[in-house]
């Protein structure tokens, strides 16, 4: 391995130099780790052969520092800085804003991704949004969840670097001779983040771009007497980049969404295109070009435009060059999230494109992009790529068979698939260090970035097991600490910790468990002498603003943890927690603290899924469906490590068939019923007992995402998982089991397919 590109000399030197000049330890440590980064940003931007540019609406990424002085080996002499400025690492870390520009799985999958790539050195560029407020702060107000925005940004951003690169990029207007004439343009400035790899030795850029007015003040206007007029142009620019579109299914159809999936597209592509050095021919073996989920998709028609209006070509011979650089990875079958935009607003905001897409549905009639006058942007996507990927076996056979059947029987060559990882860089060295270093005690060096090494781990060793279960202790108690003091919820540490965060969603059933934490709360204060294994339940995850059902969630588990926490009976037999503000440091504080992973999707609704890898790398038991990459993860850790329940997709599929199956699965279990009448009768809200009949009527009527027909079995499971956690030798040698045979699950792994299957890159080597 080569040197690192920073001795721990000059980093010493170059946050003196900065605490000299008066920055604060943290800012200090920030910018001698940015500087140390810019060599290998350098190299990143003048890399030859071919590379990938990854185009998503969200990336995830979360805080930087620890994650950078570890990928320096500089972890060390930045604690040492830190005493002697009379502070701590960990301190300082928890002072860095957490960069949310994302909204969950997809968003923090591409961070994942980019850090893989530095890391196996697959030379690549991530383009994305600078959000100026990233996912809202959620806050709970008498347990509802209140959204505040985000401020990422309010102590400036340490770790950009300037490339000085910007474009133009036009909305609307009009096309006269197949010319776009557009009627608005705005400015989008580059704003890199080096996402530096293990080791150091490569960086990823991240390239998020910035709306700006073309001309940010009219002098003219002001000196007329318009004085807020005259910075009109800024102010409507800079709107386009300013939040972050929640995961709002409900309000979906926003023009201002289009238009920056638009500009994120047209400026990336514009990037490339004016790097790209060798015929226009050869552009397949320079460049691939990720889409990530169909919010950047409209780059097929830009790609084309830009081809044919550009650079002469023909448009079959265009439609052939994008295809050949352009693949499409989708995350969700969900029907109310595929992406469909009027063809009214399509033509209005982008005329040129709206012609090309129109071309494209006379040439590829069996595509489907045209509907009904939407344009769909799946099909779209699907049709304009050479590779389109689903992100777990189980999902991306479901695409072949629902979605896109029609697509895929024309082009059965095109679905592959591509199951998701995580970074253990993140998802084990740095929030889970003790986990790590009895790993590397146990196997040595070198699974971090060859994460299939942890099978080594097997045969287990006694004492391995043990030190594994002792960090689990030590991380639970931590935790339990912090949720006291931060949260003001006392809890047993010895407790078993289930967990459930995710986004909030019905098809991802929190309302499943929390039903069944009434009902075990019910059972436990009936009986409190009958052994009980104690459990403390904890919730974390935001709702969109426009999601009135998932808020009503929040609100029951809130109210529910209200009762349940002062409830004598029960005392420390139960608690629950709804941890506020779920984010990327939230997850990395609660994971490694784990027993019980909760992944509950209704079978057939969740893509993949992430956090459940995450949990197995950190030595929790999963409780969950045959749904997304729940399967391989049961797969390989073994069904006998594994709390399975419920319905598989096809039974799922049968079962709404049959009318009343709620009623019926209601009726025929009387734990559930019970637990449904508190949410009617004042139990945990005397002044409104009614508030949550919504979700009753819900459950015990349509349940579309089969929460009484699963109940019955998930009730089962989680006192099977009573039982495993009652025995604790039995537990820590499952957990261990997960561990071991978890090393798959890397984002390494998911890169290198990507690389194989789709890209056509070859690693470069240091
Ligand atoms: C998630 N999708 C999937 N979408 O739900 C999850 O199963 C998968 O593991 C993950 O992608 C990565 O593949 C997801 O996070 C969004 O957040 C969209 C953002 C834009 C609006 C619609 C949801």
């Amino acid at each position: 391995m080569r040197d690192l590109p920073i001795s721990e000399d000059a980093f010493r030197a170059g946050v003196d130099m900065r605490l000299a000049a008066g920055d604060g330890v943290a800012e200090a440590l920030c910018g001698a780790a940015r500087d140390a980064m810019v060599p290998l940003w350098r190299q990143a931007q003048a890399s030859g052969g071919k590379r990938v540019a990854y185009l998503s609406m969200e990336f995830l990424i979360g805080r930087l520092l620890r994650e950078t002085l570890r990928a320096f080996g500089l972890e060390r002499a930045a604690s040492e800085i830190c005493a002697a400025q009379g502070t701590t690492l960990g301190e300082v870390f928890e002072a860095e804003p957490d960069a949310a520009l994302g909204n969950g799985g997809l968003g923090r999958l591409a961070a994942c991704f980019l850090e893989s790539m530095a890391t196996i050195g697959c030379p690549g560029v991530g383009y994305g949004l600078r959000y100026e407020h990233g996912l809202f702060r959620q806050s709970l107000v008498q347990g509802k969840q209140v959204e505040a925005p985000e401020d990422w940004l309010r102590f400036g951003a340490p770790w950009e670097l300037n490339p000085g690169r910007a474009y133009e990029v036009g909305f609307g207007g009009h096309v006269t001779d197949g010319v776009w004439h557009p009627g608005e343009r705005v400015r989008a400035v580059a704003h890199d983040v080096a996402v530096p790899g293990e080791g150091g030795r490569f960086a990823v850029i991240l390239r998020l771009w910035q709306a700006e007015a073309l001309r940010p003040f009219d002098l003219g206007r002001f000196n007329y007497g318009d004085h807020v007029g005259a910075s009109a142009a800024e102010a409507s620019a800079r709107a386009l980049t300013r939040v972050l579109y929640p995961d709002d299914t409900n309000e979906a159809g926003k023009a201002l969404r289009l238009k920056q999936e638009y500009f994120l597209v047209a400026a990336s592509l514009a990037d490339l295109m004016a790097d790209h050095e060798g015929a226009l021919a050869d552009l397949a073996d320079a460049l691939a070009v990720q889409l990530n989920d169909t919010h950047p998709a409209i780059a097929g028609p830009e790609l084309i435009r830009l081809l044919v209006d550009g650079w002469g070509l023909a448009f079959d011979e265009a439609v052939a060059l994008a295809r050949k650089v352009l693949a499409y990875t989708n995350h969700t079958l969900l029907p109310e999230a595929l992406e469909s935009w009027p063809e009214g607003l399509m033509a209005w905001l982008l005329p040129r494109h709206m012609e090309i897409i129109r071309d494209l549905d006379a040439a590829l009639p069996e595509a489907g992009i045209l509907d009904h006058g939407a344009v769909r942007m799946g099909n779209l996507a699907f049709a304009l790529a050479h590779r389109v990927n689903g992100v777990s076996a189980l999902h991306t056979e479901l695409m072949k068979e629902t979605v896109f059947a029609g697509l895929h029987a024309s082009y059965p060559e095109r679905i592959v698939n591509q199951t998701n990882g995580v970074t253990p860089r993140r998802w084990i060295a740095g929030c889970n260090p003790a986990l790590a270093e009895v790993i590397t005690g146990a196997i040595g060096d070198g699974w971090l970035t060859d994460l299939e090494r942890l099978s080594g781990l097997e045969p287990l060793d006694g004492g391995v097991v043990d030190a594994m279960a002792g960090v689990k202790r030590a991380n639970k108690a931590r935790l339990a600490e912090w949720l006291a003091d931060e949260h003001g919820v006392p809890v047993d540490p010895g407790a078993m910790f289930d967990v459930q965060i995710k986004r909030i969603h019905e098809y991802k059933r929190q309302h499943l468990n929390i039903l069944e934490t009434i009902a075990l709360w019910q059972e436990m204060r009936d009986a409190p002498e009958a052994g009980w294994v104690p459990r403390v339940k904890i919730f974390a995850g935001k709702a969109a603003p426009g999601y009135h059902f998932a808020k009503e969630i929040i609100h029951l588990i809130n109210r529910v943890a209200e009762r349940v926490n002062a409830d004598e009976v029960t005392g420390d037999l139960l608690k629950v927690v709804f941890v506020p503000n779920y984010n990327v440091s939230v997850a990395e504080r609660l994971i490694p603290a784990s027993d019980l992973s909760e992944q509950i999707s209704t079978a057939g609704k969740e893509a993949s899924g992430t956090g459940n890898m995450k949990f197995a790398l950190n030595g929790a038991i999963t409780i969950g469906t045959l749904d997304g990459a729940n399967v391989e993860i049961r797969e390989r850790v073994g069904a006998e490590n594994f709390l399975l329940f419920g319905m598989t997709a096809e039974e799922v599929a049968a079962r709404r068939e049959i009318p009343g199956h709620a009623a019926e699965a209601v009726a025929s279990e009387p734990r559930l019923a019970r637990a449904l009448e508190t949410l009617h009768d004042g139990t945990f809200i005397d002044d409104w007992p009614d508030l949550f009949a919504g979700i009753a009527g819900n459950v015990a009527g349509h349940d579309h995402y089969l929460v009484a027909s699963d109940f019955a079995d998930y009730w089962r499971a989680q006192r099977e998982a009573d039982d495993w956690y009652a025995d604790a030798d039995g537990w820590a040698q499952k957990a261990a089991l997960n561990i071991a045979r978890s090393g798959w699950f890397s984002s390494d792994r998911t890169i290198r397919g990507y690389m194989r299957d789709i890209w056509g890159i070859e690693t470069v080597s240091a």
